[in-house]
């Protein structure tokens, strides 16, 4: 069933109308920067997992559908505190496999991986000194799976971070987000929900899982420039190589721009940035959302944003036995092998020269406000590295009377398909001046190929 989580999304649009003007600017200016994003503009795609108790509900609470995303459920059901917490007496994911998860990661050819350590909920999914609502004290489970997947991560060569939602905390009378239970913010001592529960618990995750590429935060309801600050001088003073994503504060600029979840900008963008991004309608697990992306469309966005510069960091949602999907599992691992021939055009690649490949605004058709609508193209996007252009060309667009390079000063060396272990060149031919590519005769993958085109020179010359 097709599910549009329409109020999990109103709630969100209103509440981080601020937000949007935030996450235009990221902290470029402190020489740490340039150190610390390195990894991440190779890495180019990560997995993102939202795993909570509100996988045991999974959508659905006393026998009805709970409209919105799987992990707001507390909040628009509403559930009271009372009765939210009685679900950790029953979560025991004993099918939990940290090493069956960074594999997955791995073979779908994800850098990184960032997990929810406390999501809205309050509830913390590894062990806490600072709090025992937390997987290891307040479970028949008993494990710390973040330091059982912080392990395995370290052990495969991926990078590991940690979701924190710093602000809202439904669980506590201070923190934001819970007026059903605890009456209106504004009367909360927010500052002692700070100080008490969310600063410590972020130390603790710096301070007891190894390296952590990223802490992303998130909502930052609250969050003024002071508050901010704090948070940052915290992640600098214990792992000054730890990346923030762009939500800890709208004053605060964290590494990087984060994008709207699931938007990726219509052109490239000057700024390092990630899109947040889901795989079905929900990121928490939701039994009714079977709405799976399929491996092509996948590929695209990965392709998309890694043509406007950004990362693509990729949402699943494990089920309350610790599992993720069976059939997002299949189709991340299609794209897994898809990267494995045609990675060169993604990793430590960067943002297109061009541009025009990414459509253009209608002349004719107007959005409800009057503004003319973005009509994307979708035949093909490109990316670049030292001395190379990657085109790669999707699903029914593949020119069998051969593909038009755009036009570009600098000389073209030869031309191979990604997916060709020999790099046959393939013949380049001049008409009406200009370059066109001769394909193979039978598309070598309907989803998707990459066409590298080496020029003469390290950078192409408009
Ligand atoms: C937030 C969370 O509320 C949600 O549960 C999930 O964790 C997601 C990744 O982040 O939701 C947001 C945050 C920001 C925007 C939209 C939804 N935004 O800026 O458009």
């Amino acid at each position: 069933m097709r599910l549009t989580p329409l109020i999990g999304l109103f709630c969100a649009s209103l509440l981080l109308a601020p937000l949007v003007h935030a996450e235009t600017k990221a902290e470029t200016s402190d020489q740490g920067h340039e150190k610390r994003i390195a990894w991440f503009r190779e890495a180019k795609f990560g997995m993102f997992i939202h795993w909570g108790l509100y996988s045991i509900p999974a959508g659905e609470w006393q026998g009805k559908q709970v409209l919105g995303l799987g992990e707001w459920i507390m909040h628009n059901a509403p559930v009271p505190v009372k009765d939210y917490v009685k679900l950790a007496d029953q979560f025991n994911p004993t099918q939990f496999d940290a090493e069956k998860i960074v594999q997955l990661a791995v073979d779908s050819g994800m850098k990184y991986i960032v997990i929810t350590s406390k999501h809205h909920d309050g509830f913390a999914m590894y062990h806490s000194s600072v709090s025992k609502y937390n997987i290891y004290d307040a479970t028949p489970f008993k494990r710390d799976p973040l330091k059982e997947l912080a392990d395995a991560c370290a052990k495969h060569g991926i990078k590991f971070g940690f979701y924190y939602s710093q602000s809202q905390d439904w669980h506590e009378p201070n923190g934001a987000g819970n007026t059903a239970d605890f009456g209106p913010d504004e009367k909360k001592d927010f500052d002692r929900y700070l100080t008490e529960k969310s600063e410590p618990q972020v130390k603790e995750l710096l301070t007891h899982y190894g390296p952590v590429c990223l802490m992303w935060f998130d909502t930052p309801f609250m969050m003024t420039e002071e508050r901010g600050s704090r948070f940052m001088r915290l992640v600098r003073s214990v792992q000054p190589n730890c990346l923030i994503d762009g939500r800890l504060s709208k004053e605060v600029h964290g590494d990087y721009v984060s994008t709207g979840d699931n938007v990726v900008p219509n052109k490239s963008m000057t700024e390092d940035w990630e899109v947040p991004a889901t795989t079905n309608n929900t990121w928490g697990f939701r039994k009714d959302d079977t709405d799976w992306k399929s491996p092509g469309e996948i590929v695209f966005k990965l392709v998309d944003v890694a043509s406007k510069g950004g990362n693509y960091l990729l949402n699943v949602g494990p089920t309350s036995a610790g599992v993720i999907p069976e059939h997002i599992q299949e189709n991340l691992l299609t794209v897994g092998k898809w990267l494995k021939l045609n990675g060169d055009a993604i990793y430590g690649a960067t943002k297109s020269p061009f541009g025009d490949e990414f459509g253009e605004y209608s002349a004719s058709i107007k959005d409800h406000a009057g503004k003319p609508i973005f009509l994307p193209r979708t035949d093909w996007r490109c990316t670049t590295s030292k001395g190379k252009l990657f085109f790669t060309l999707f699903r029914k667009y593949y020119p069998r009377d051969g593909f038009e390079i755009p036009a570009f000063k600098t000389k073209v060396t030869q031309a191979y398909m990604l997916s060709d272990p020999e790099h046959t060149p393939l013949k380049i031919v001049v008409r009406d001046g200009v370059r066109c590519v001769q394909l193979p005769r039978s598309n070598p993958d309907p989803m998707a190929v990459t066409l590298c085109v080496e020029l003469a020179d390290d950078k192409v010359q408009l």
